[in-house]
């Protein structure tokens, strides 16, 4: 079967799938993309489709994958192109950005990457190099760039972090200006670092999503897609050339002053939830989180868990609202989202997902009986091995030290408690100083050891 790329895209059917409109080979990237994962090219990618197709020519996208290499040399045979298969209530579509010009590998190439930093048509760096991705050797690679920028007199260049951190914009502009010196001050003058919230669920890539594309398309497709239909970018104002606000916002994407309340909601009502959710799902054996929604006493936790421990430290007002459309949105049954996907690195996501609902429900004496146990399952989660005694593969640049931990000592509550809550990286400093909180995590883990984790589920619901 022919590949999909820019000689085969009038080969599509007509009806039912949505292709460029724009005319791509006059276009110059504008917008360098750091980290070309699936959720990059299934939300921002479209978005910047969108700007294109209205006319504005230079939010094209020359999109880089950090360092694995298959991905963006099958995106370059296809000339940018892949299919993203969106699945809302009224059924399934398929879409065809077109925003993605060029694809280059940093740990390949990182002089091309640097030279598309300093490029004069370059104007924005959006980033998804996921929570551990805020490294020192991302701080250098995007300084040299930014360097020859500056040698050259070019203007400086709106940088955007699209990844799940609070304040992601800020940790951005630190790393960047943590080195003293003229660069940095150059940096703090003339680059902006708007924080911001990105939603959209796209679980990774399947061989059954890629067998979809083929048939719906009558192309092969390497780099095909599935979504939903909800997306939402709420990003700063705060642009080196203010006209790119109106842009965005006749995009869809949401212009506002302070993300903090948007992102604070969703990091700690859906991340949280999701990772509460992996964790479970991977010990129980379920394998997407459309099963564990679908399992009444997961679905009764996660809605107490947001709405008594989550929700009454949130700003955002319409968090009933928000919680309710969660919901609905963890049970599509289409996106198949992979629990051992969302597990992947849990040290790094934790503490921005549950530590600050649990320190601030403690300090109002509040309940943390649902936060407690999340950490009781991720602490069961990390022995590998789930209640059916099938092992699975725990994906986290700590799970070495952490598994050692939790298998030297499976089955003993107190001593896991001991040996893995008092990690400040993953619970902050506060929390493994209160009693009640290892106390408690301690009950659950007990509990999740003594009937199985549903059946202590069973019991916390019915509390
Ligand atoms: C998920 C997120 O893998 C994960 O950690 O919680 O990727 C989640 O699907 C997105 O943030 C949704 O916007």
């Amino acid at each position: 079967m022919p590949s999909l790329n820019r000689h085969t895209l009038h080969q599509l059917p007509e009806r039912g799938v949505r292709v460029p409109g724009a005319d791509r080979q006059h276009l110059t990237p504008g917008v360098l993309h750091l980290g070309l994962g699936a959720f990059h090219r299934a939300h921002q990618a479209l978005v910047f489709d969108q700007l294109l197709q209205a006319g504005h020519r230079h939010w094209g996208v020359h999109g880089v994958a950090m360092r694995s290499t298959t991905l963006a040399d099958a995106l370059a045979r296809q000339d940018g192109l892949y299919a993203v298969q969106v699945a809302s209530q009224q059924g399934l579509h398929w879409q065809v950005p077109g925003a993605l010009l060029r694809t280059s590998v940093a740990a390949r190439e990182p002089e091309v990457v640097r030279q598309a930093i300093a490029a004069p048509g370059t104007r924005w760096i959006t980033l998804t190099v996921t929570e551990k991705g805020y490294t020192s050797e991302l701080a250098a690679l995007l300084r040299q760039g930014l360097a020859e920028r500056q040698q050259a007199g070019l203007p400086g260049l709106t940088l955007a972090s699209c990844d799940n951190l609070s304040d992601n914009g800020r940790r951005l502009q630190a790393l960047c200006t943590a080195e003293p010196g003229a660069l940095s001050d150059w940096i703090t003058a003339h680059c902006a670092f708007p924080n911001s919230m990105v939603d959209r669920i796209v679980p990774a890539a399947t061989p059954e999503r890629l067998q979809a594309a083929r048939q719906a398309l009558g192309l092969d497709d390497d780099g095909a897609l599935g979504t939903e239909a909800f997306w939402e970018w709420v990003i700063e104002r705060r642009f080196v050339d203010p006209d790119d606000g109106p842009a965005l916002a006749s995009a869809g994407v949401t212009v506002v002053d302070d993300v903090r309340p948007f992102e604070e909601a969703k990091l700690r009502l859906l991340n949280g939830s999701h990772s509460a959710m992996a964790c479970l799902g991977a010990v129980l054996g379920l394998a997407v989180i459309a099963d564990c929604i679908g399992t009444p006493a997961i679905r009764q936790f996660v809605h107490s868990l947001m709405s008594h421990e989550v929700a009454p430290h949130l700003s955002r007002r319409d968090w009933p609202a928000y919680r309710d459309a969660l919901l609905a949105r963890f049970g599509n049954p289409e996106l198949k989202h992979s629990v051992h996907q969302i597990a992947t690195d849990s040290s790094q996501k934790i503490p921005l997902r549950w530590p600050p609902s649990a320190e601030r429900q403690l300090a109002a004496g509040q309940r943390i009986s649902h936060l407690a146990f999340c950490a009781a399952i991720y602490l069961r989660y990390l022995r590998g091995v789930n209640e059916l005694g099938q092992p699975y593969t725990v994906n986290d640049p700590l799970a070495e030290p952490l598994q050692a931990l939790a298998r030297q000592h499976a089955g003993d509550a107190a001593a896991t408690v001991r040996a893995l809550l008092t990690q400040p990286a993953l619970w902050g400093p506060s929390l493994p100083q209160d009693a009640r909180w290892t106390r408690a995590v301690q009950q659950h883990l007990e509990r999740i050891q003594a009937v199985g984790a549903l059946a202590a589920l069973h019991e916390l619901n019915a509390a």
